[in-house]
């Protein structure tokens, strides 16, 4: 189907399926992300289409989405089904994919992964993750400092809202999933080595 299209079936949908408060949610990732793919030369258009889906399956109940995951028989961890909140990332890129909405395996990762992250994490896979971060919505002490962050440096403020998430988890004495702490050292990794290599180049 056609971009154009594309968005504008996608944005009826979620406009007729999500919450009020989830659809506002929703146009204020898909602003983050349209300025956050120019800013990194990320396809503005495939942007636009995760973010639009990203969160079609927030509003589900854990026994909706246990359901749903049953039904299809989707395979997940262990550890995907003891924090339901992880869920609907999954749901979302599987049923994108299977009622042909969205085929572009970039777009569906991007959805996916939208909620932790992962290593090796992609572009537009970064760009929906810090979107959803800090979206003018998003309120959270410390948005500010993290909007200035990761309209300077994606990589940056990717690391720093996995950071941030990882202490709130913490905080709340909940559990981990390792997808999160592997996509934040991945990166920690690759920025720590960037900088060893800048600083070599300087030598
Ligand atoms: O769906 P949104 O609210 O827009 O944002 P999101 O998809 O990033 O979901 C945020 C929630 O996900 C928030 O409550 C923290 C939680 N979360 C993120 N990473 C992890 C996690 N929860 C657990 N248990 N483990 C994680 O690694
Ligand atoms: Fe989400
Ligand atoms: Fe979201």
């Amino acid at each position: 189907m056609e971009s154009k299209k594309l968005i504008n079936r996608l944005y009826k949908k979620v406009k007729a399926d999500l919450s009020e408060k989830r659809f506002i949610h929703t146009l204020g990732v898909v602003d983050a992300a349209k300025r956050l793919a120019q800013l990194n030369d990320v396809n503005e258009e495939k942007a636009v289409i995760a973010a639009l889906f990203h969160d079609f399956a927030k509003g589900w109940s854990k026994e909706t989405s246990h359901d749903y995951l049953l039904m299809n028989n989707i395979k997940t961890t262990e550890e995907f089904m003891e924090s339901p909140e992880l869920l609907h990332g999954i749901i979302a890129a599987h049923y994108a994919c299977s009622s042909n909405l969205i085929e572009d395996r970039e777009i569906l990762c991007a959805i996916q992964y939208h909620t932790t992250g992962r290593k090796g994490m992609g572009s537009l896979e970064k760009v929906i993750y810090l979107a959803d971060y800090i979206e003018e919505n998003r309120s959270f002490h410390g948005v500010e400092e993290l909007r200035i962050s990761a309209y300077h440096n994606l990589d940056r403020g990717v690391l720093q809202a996995l950071n941030h998430t990882i202490e709130h988890l913490v905080d709340k004495n909940r559990l981990i999933h390792p997808d999160t702490i592997e996509a934040r050292n991945d990166l920690l990794r690759k920025l720590i080595n960037k900088k060893e290599g800048s600083n070599e180049s300087k030598k």
